[in-house]
């Protein structure tokens, strides 16, 4: 069981407990239990099952919150929880991720207009109900009414780090049970796209009705939608559905293949099938009504011709011409990744010191990283300007005599302005080991201004690399208006290298703008972005998108070794 997931169960718990209306300390000493959770270095479930050590050896955690953890790792659960939930119903948790609405104001919802679902709650909207509770009024209601419109509409797919912890925990789950012999997950998920809609889950057992009833009382799971002999689909707590269909061993290689997809790149095999006089589907490679091959995906491929396709690359954008001629490239690995060059302290808007998150990067086994801090435009997260970076630089410096086995590069994450300066002055930069260029203000802004903008960015000498290049939050904030053509060829030919932020919400380079960058020679960096030292473990998502892009260990300049990138560096 993952941290992250019984951080989750906590985080649950101080949302259920605070709309029954409990006092603040316990909510928030859940709240707190829950970030610690996260934070951990090791797994809780692991250290309570296997070394029996006590949790309470961690930071922030005591005797009873221990013993809580025990309970969830045990049983998957805790008394508490399931007996919270029964109070207050699914839809009501979900009001809490409607912008304006705190737990006071859904306890009020809930308790006083008797309002469960989100369905519910717009009726209730519409008709003036809600306006006219008291400590709401028609403002607020209207700020309701907009923010389920937009629930609606970026509440159909789910950032991949979501799909992928939820569908990874129900994997592992089910992998416990004796008669399952094989599960994993397929579909947009297992391809990594930046979001999915639904889950999809393939199973080999002996009983399907075991599988199907584990993960009809799985936590993770809110109700269960249908069910048949082989296929159940649920809703999970969170609001996304999942698909498990349960095959047979010989089928397991056809299903995954077929359930994979993308529907895209699955027409083209199935026509190759054709042509070879094969019948492709989920079951297997026949020919007439025999059955040739289906019990692993390679020999799926193998049967109409090709080597095994890794699963990002299956979106029909010319993987099956590489395939065909032996050209696949060899995708950058996790393991591959030597520094991080983009990550925050407490000296803006991180929750770790300087030694924390250099220590924490260490012990992921990584040679080098940037502490790049805000620069001073970005008030809300307290943006430093000269003075104050020379002396957070000065800080790096200490911590730099004092820990051994990792290089730390006195870097900076300077905003672009919106009248196209540069928020530090060139004196200063000029004295950074490493400056990352960022837009954080006015990404509106017309497209010649944008460009105005990122062009002057890239030819300023002191600027190493371009993050976050679009500014978008997936699902809530659109990209900046870039004309990449014109953006690709200006960092290639002043040798400003590009970022893939690995953050699940920005993704930026996408899959396409990396390839297009890379393709132009431009180094890519694939960094985190990390506000803690658990924020250090997005760099998987990153790399995911690199390996969508087809991108190789060569394409990526952090995943040279310290000194070439030193060298790539000082050019
Ligand atoms: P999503 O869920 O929207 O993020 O995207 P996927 O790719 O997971 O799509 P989904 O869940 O509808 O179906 C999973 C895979 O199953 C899909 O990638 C390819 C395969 N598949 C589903 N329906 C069809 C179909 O009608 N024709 C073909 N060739 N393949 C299909
Ligand atoms: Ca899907
Ligand atoms: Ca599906």
């Amino acid at each position: 069981m993952l941290n992250q997931h019984i951080a989750s169960l906590f985080e649950e718990l101080a949302d259920l407990l605070e709309i029954q209306g409990a006092n603040s300390f316990r909510v928030r000493a859940y709240r707190n239990a829950s970030r610690t959770l996260e934070n951990l270095s090791e797994s809780a479930a692991d250290v309570v099952a296997t070394t029996g050590r006590s949790l309470t050896e961690f930071e922030g955690i005591g005797q009873d919150l221990a013993q809580k953890v025990r309970t969830i790792v045990e049983t998957g659960s805790l008394p508490q929880l399931v007996e919270l939930r029964s109070q207050v119903p699914a839809g009501v948790l979900q009001m809490l991720r409607i912008a304006g609405l705190g737990p006071k104001k859904v306890a009020a919802l809930f308790h006083e207009l008797g309002l469960a679902t989100l369905a519910d709650l717009k009726s209730a909207c519409i008709a003036g109900r809600v306006a006219d509770l008291k400590g709401f009024g028609k403002k607020t209601a209207q700020t309701i009414l907009d923010g389920i419109a937009h629930a609606e509409e970026v509440g159909r797919r789910m950032l991949i780090s979501i799909a992928r912890d939820s569908a990874e925990a129900i994997v592992h789950d089910l992998k416990q049970l004796p008669t399952v012999s094989q599960v994993s997950v397929a579909g947009s998920c297992r391809r990594r796209q930046e979001t999915c809609g639904d889950l999809d889950l393939l199973a080999v057992s002996a009983d399907s009705t075991e599988a199907m009833d584990l993960l009809a009382a799985h936590p993770l799971v809110e109700n269960v939608i249908s069910r048949g002999e082989t296929k159940q689909r649920v809703r999970l707590r969170s609001g996304i559905e999942l698909d498990l269909r349960v095959v047979a061993a010989e089928s397991y290689g056809a299903a995954m293949q077929y359930f994979t997809g993308s529907k895209e790149h699955n027409i083209v095999i199935r026509r190759r099938a054709q042509e070879r006089g094969l019948k492709l589907n989920e079951y297997g490679v026949y020919r007439g009504d025999d059955y040739l091959a289906g019990r692993t995906e390679e020999e799926v491929y193998e049967a109409v011709g090709l080597p095994f396709i890794p699963p990002e690359l299956r979106e029909n954008r010319g993987e099956i011409e590489w395939a065909e001629a032996g050209s696949l490239p060899r995708l950058i690995e996790l393991e591959d990744i030597q520094g991080d060059l983009h990550m925050h302290t407490t000296a803006t808007d991180g929750a770790a010191t300087i030694r924390e998150m250099a220590e924490a990067a260490k012990a992921r086994g990584l040679k080098y990283i940037a502490i790049t801090d805000h620069s001073k435009r970005v008030t809300i997260a307290n943006g430093l300007d000269a003075a104050r970076l020379r002396q957070h630089w000065r800080d790096i410096d200490r911590v730099r005599g004092e820990i051994s086995g990792i290089e730390i590069l006195r870097g900076i994450e300077c905003d672009i302005l919106e009248d196209a300066t540069l928020d530090l002055d060139d004196q200063v930069l000029s004295e950074a080991d490493w400056v990352i260029a960022v837009l954080h203000y006015g990404l509106k802004q017309p497209r010649e201004k944008i460009m105005t903008r990122l062009l002057n960015a890239i030819r300023n000498p002191h600027v190493d690399a371009i993050g976050h290049p679009s500014g978008r939050l997936i699902g809530s904030r659109p990209p900046a208006d870039i004309d990449y053509k014109t953006f690709l060829q200006a960092a290639a030919e002043h040798g400003v290298m590009l970022e893939i932020n690995s953050c699940p919400s920005r993704l930026d380079l996408n899959d396409i703008q990396a390839a297009a960058a890379s393709s132009l020679g431009i180094p890519i960096v694939i960094d985190t972005d990390a506000h803690s030292t658990s924020g250090l473990d997005d760099l998987t998502y990153g790399v995911d998108q690199a390996r969508r892009a087809g991108l190789t260990k060569r394409d990526i300049a952090n995943a040279r070794p310290w000194n070439e990138f030193q060298k790539l560096l000082a050019r």
